[in-house]
């Protein structure tokens, strides 16, 4: 076979019709993408890996989709295919974004591709990005509390872990644990503002388009206020490292959301923020460009394995210095975003 390059189309669940970029294959289409290094997609019908902790006796298959007319999907979840039209347009909108704002190349930063595997399991609810095959898993949820975990800010998040495995290390438990999510959150959601995709937009929730009624809330995390959720902790304090890192996240997605954004009342694409400051004070936001910036440059000059919320201050505030200048307007919003989330 010759395999060329071939620009085609897709009918997602949750983003409406997306371009693909596929590869020709005789008389048919693959969905793997040689302008994004040969990220692919690939079905793991419904079947698990079996692993202990990281050793895997089997795994679930990756099964690379095809299509004989490059359309892809039909936009409704029953065809197989139109989930891995989200994963692989996920992949694809997580690439570009670190490629165009942080002129990194993939995942590793060493422009190979990774892939992604849909329809894992039977109705399960979670999504995980794995170092060891560099892949990411969707589960297609057990659809009362979820439904397919493909939307674009669970790619971006998972993919993210791949980054900062790559990078700061951030080790998964403690407050370096938290800032591992908190990363995850804060690029998930930049790569959803980044995509402006009209039917996916971007906002400051995250699992908005995955949750079902039985969850009982209108997204997974809520970054504004992250205790929105329940669980999660809005101000640092002490003994935050015994919290579940998916709560001790919403310490640094606050300090983000109010970087960004500022505090107070704010409606973005449709959505109301209210985001308080745990000291009463007022943050004025210098917007998500820079958050990405800094936060970008503090993962991957400053932070490193051992980072907690105290170093992570100093670092996003050496890397607003490098990026802005001592004493610049962003350096002092980074201060005063972390001083409103009790972290000094
Ligand atoms: N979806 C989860 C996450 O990325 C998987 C996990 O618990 N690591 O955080
Ligand atoms: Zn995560
Ligand atoms: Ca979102």
């Amino acid at each position: 076979d010759t395999l060329e390059s071939a620009s085609g189309d897709g009918k997602s669940l949750y983003g409406g019709t997306v371009p693909l970029e596929t590869t020709a294959s005789g008389s048919s289409y693959r969905l793997k993408d040689a302008t994004r290094g040969g990220t692919y997609t690939g079905d793991a019908e419904n079947k698990t890996d079996q692993c202990l902790l990281t050793v895997c006796l089997t795994r679930a298959p990756a099964t690379v989709f095809t299509d004989a007319d490059n359309h892809w999907g039909t936009g409704a979840a029953a065809d197989r295919s139109t989930v891995a039209v989200d994963a692989q347009y996920g992949t694809d909108v997580t690439w570009d974004y670190y490629k165009k704002l942080h002129g990194r190349d993939g995942i590793a930063g060493d422009g190979k591709g990774s892939f992604n595997r849909v329809h894992y399991g039977k109705g399960y609810n979670n999504a995980f990005w794995d170092d060891n095959c560099f892949c990411m898993t969707y589960g297609d949820g057990d659809g009362k509390v979820m439904g397919p975990l493909v939307s674009l800010d669970v790619a971006g998040h998972e993919m993210s872990h791949g980054v900062t495995s790559k990078t700061a290390a951030l080790t998964y438990s403690g407050e370096s644990g938290g800032l591992n999510e908190a990363t995850s959150d804060i690029f998930g959601t930049l790569v959803e503002f980044h995509a402006a995709n009209a039917e996916d937009r971007g906002d400051w929730l995250i699992g908005e388009k995955v949750v079902r009624s039985g969850l009982g809330r209108e997204a997974l995390r809520f970054m504004d206020k992250p205790s929105e959720d329940g669980k999660s902790a809005d101000c640092w304090s002490e003994g935050l490292a015994d919290l579940d890192v998916h709560y001790s996240s919403g310490v640094g997605n606050h300090f983000a959301y109010l970087l960004a954004e500022g505090s107070g009342k704010k409606t973005l694409n449709g959505v109301g923020y209210d985001s308080p400051t745990c000291d009463g004070s007022t943050v004025t936001g210098i917007g998500r460009a820079k958050l990405g910036k800094i936060w970008y440059r503090a993962l991957t000059v400053y932070m490193t394995s051992s980072t907690d919320y105290a170093d992570a201050r100093t670092a996003t505030l050496s890397a607003a210095k490098d990026l802005y200048g001592a004493d610049s307007t962003e350096q002092k919003a980074v201060g005063a975003a972390w001083k409103a989330v009790a972290v000094s």
